[in-house]
């Protein structure tokens, strides 16, 4: 199938099997039925067979340095010109926080910024990706998240695929974000915490996703949120695992780790870029526990390889 094809057809659920049943009645945990790194040993990029082993086991990958110096200057200005852009405050892909409304995050920034999209198509990047997936891929969503000083909140616990399933209609387990850090993520600033080896198993969350739903879970999540007892007995089996890393490090995860970030009351910023990569053999479907799909701008519907 062509790629032009691959952005209309919209296959619905009824031929689509679904693997992960979630937002039920009650929480339900089942064992991930998807293989994690779908690259063979021979898939050509620049990550390390030992390194994607380790991705395999623990479901991250963190590289000290994934871009330059002198690039995490050029990609600040381009957020700091975004977010100071009256016209991208008042667009609905810029999230507000909560408290200050200052900016939170910004998303669709990899077809909004000509600097983002080059970003997105750098081989370190995109080449990542497509060994971890195993073929070609596409965006399904990117954002910049400020989270600025003096009280930005945080992320509570949550798996993407969770949501991604759920309500942007994503069928297996082949899709994989990375976090560019382009500020210092400190062990203060509300850094990325992660379960090790969560990723194997899926939390289906217990509760109906309401409608537009999407308009305040991106500041504050509720449907797809797990429960205190199923997060203990995660975080006692798996550890936690915070990230740090100067500007320019990375963390590629799966998109089904469990993971969150804590609020950030430091003065300093812990501003990243976010890119989520889904295999072109994952297309998605419709929402499996949804009553509708949320915008393009955040779940992607063009499916066209990223080049
Ligand atoms: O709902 C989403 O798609 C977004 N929400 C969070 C907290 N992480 C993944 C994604 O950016
Ligand atoms: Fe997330």
């Amino acid at each position: 199938m062509t790629a032009e094809a691959m952005t209309t057809q919209a296959v619905s659920t009824a031929t689509v099997r679904d693997l992960y049943p979630t937002r039920g009645a009650a929480e339900v945990s089942v064992p991930r039925q998807d293989p994690v790194v779908w690259g063979s040993p021979d898939t050509p990029g620049p990550i390390a067979n030992a390194d994607l082993q380790a991705f395999e086991r623990d479901g991250f990958l963190p590289v000290d340095q994934l871009i330059t110096d002198d690039e995490v200057a050029v990609y600040r200005r381009e957020l700091d010109r975004l977010v100071a852009d009256p016209a991208i405050r008042a667009d609905e892909r810029s999230i507000v926080e909560p408290q200050s409304q200052e900016i939170r995050s910004v998303f669709e920034v990899h077809r909004i910024s000509e600097v983002f999209a080059k970003l997105v198509r750098d081989e370190r990047v995109v080449g990542r990706a497509r060994q971890i997936l195993g073929s070609d891929v596409y965006v399904h969503q990117s954002r910049i998240n400020v989270k600025p000083g003096f009280g930005a909140s945080g992320f509570y616990w949550h798996s993407d695929f969770e949501t991604w399933h759920a309500e942007d209609g994503l069928p297996n387990m082949r899709t994989v974000s990375v976090s560019i850090a382009l500020t210092e993520n400190l062990d203060t600033n509300g850094g990325l915490m992660i379960m090790p080896g969560s990723h194997r198993t899926f939390l289906g969350c217990a509760g109906a996703t309401p409608k537009d739903n999407y308009k305040k879970s991106l500041q504050m999540q509720d449907a797809g949120t797990p429960s205190d007892a199923a997060l203990t007995s995660m975080a006692d089996e798996h550890g936690i695992r915070l990230f740090t890393g100067r500007a320019g490090s990375a963390t590629w995860f799966d998109c089904n780790c469990m993971h969150g970030s804590g609020d950030n009351i430091t003065p300093y910023p812990r501003s990243n870029v976010f890119i989520v990569f889904n295999s072109v053999e994952n297309t998605a479907v419709d929402p499996f526990a949804a009553p509708i799909r949320r915008p393009d701008f955040i779940g992607a519907r063009d499916f066209t390889p990223v080049r």
